[in-house]
């Protein structure tokens, strides 16, 4: 009979999270690090840490976790988040790990709510994060933006003039919503990762599509939006991290300025 994957020892409260994602740039690591930011958790970070880099390589190598692991699976890209002995990856899958065991999911009596907050963490993620990379990267992830600069440009052209405003428009109607609740935030009138997924994706739209992005919220139609970004911005521990060196320039990851491509829309 095949070996089954024993029971896993339960992570104390106390037990530290680390982060393994790629040192020098925000990524996709950035909303693990929000969440773990807000909730004030510890944890450590490859991107602080000494031989970070190849910390990271031996995972996506397949050295990490070992082949004899009978629990832990092969991880395929990072970020990956090692917690006691669970080693996981894909963003929103950690996202809901963290935040639902630090109460960032939404009401705790609210047994449905955390799927309603992990369609708006995945919705963020499609439009605001992975149709972005696709603006610079439209033919092949694996060639040089060089290589690809017409379709680039195609592809942005049509992202700030119809995806972008398709999206903030959603999340607009999101937050008009009766079940988004009072105050800033998306869902059931409480801070969860789902705004905090949301505001990193909008500081990213920002860097790299500045005009289009201004023309939005001069036009005024997505002010929600617009206001759940500043809100989150204010948040004590946010605001000390994006001030911290913990926060990392953006560079030639997801969210990266080109000129050309900054269109108005
Ligand atoms: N859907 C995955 C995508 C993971 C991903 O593409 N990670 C990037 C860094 S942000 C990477 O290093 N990819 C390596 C590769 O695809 O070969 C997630 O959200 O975690």
């Amino acid at each position: 009979m095949a070996e089954t994957a024993p029971k896993r020892q339960k992570t104390s409260k106390s037990t530290p999270y680390h982060l393994v994602y790629w040192p020098g740039l925000p990524g996709r690591g950035e909303h693990v690090r929000l969440v773990l930011e807000e909730a004030g958790a510890e944890y450590t970070d490859t991107a602080h840490t000494e031989g970070g880099m190849g910390e990271v390589l031996s995972y996506i190598q397949g050295k990490q976790p070992p082949v004899d692991d009978v629990a832990n699976l092969p991880v395929c890209a990072p970020p990956i988040l090692r917690h006691g002995e669970l080693v996981i990856n894909q963003t929103p899958n950690i996202v809901l790990y963290i935040g639902k065991r630090e109460g960032l999911v939404g009401d705790a009596e609210d047994e449905d709510g955390m799927w309603r907050v992990n369609a708006l963490v995945l919705t963020a993620l499609d439009g605001l994060s992975n149709e972005v990379h696709d603006c610079h990267h439209p033919i092949a992830t694996g060639l040089y933006y060089e290589d690809q600069k017409e379709e680039s440009l195609r592809r942005s052209a049509d992202y700030v003039k119809n995806r972008l405003p398709k999206f903030l428009g959603y999340f607009q109607r999101v937050l008009e919503a009766k079940a988004s609740g009072d105050g800033p935030w998306l869902y059931g009138g409480n801070l969860t990762v789902a705004d905090l997924v949301l505001f990193q994706c909008l500081d990213g739209v920002k860097y790299m599509f500045p005009k289009a992005m201004a023309k939005l919220q001069r036009e005024g139609k997505h002010d929600r939006v617009f206001a759940l970004y500043d809100a989150v911005k204010e948040r004590p521990r946010i605001k000390a991290y994006l001030e911290s060196k913990r926060r990392q320039k953006y560079g030639m990851g997801i969210y990266r300025y080109y000129e050309e491509l900054d269109l108005e829309g």
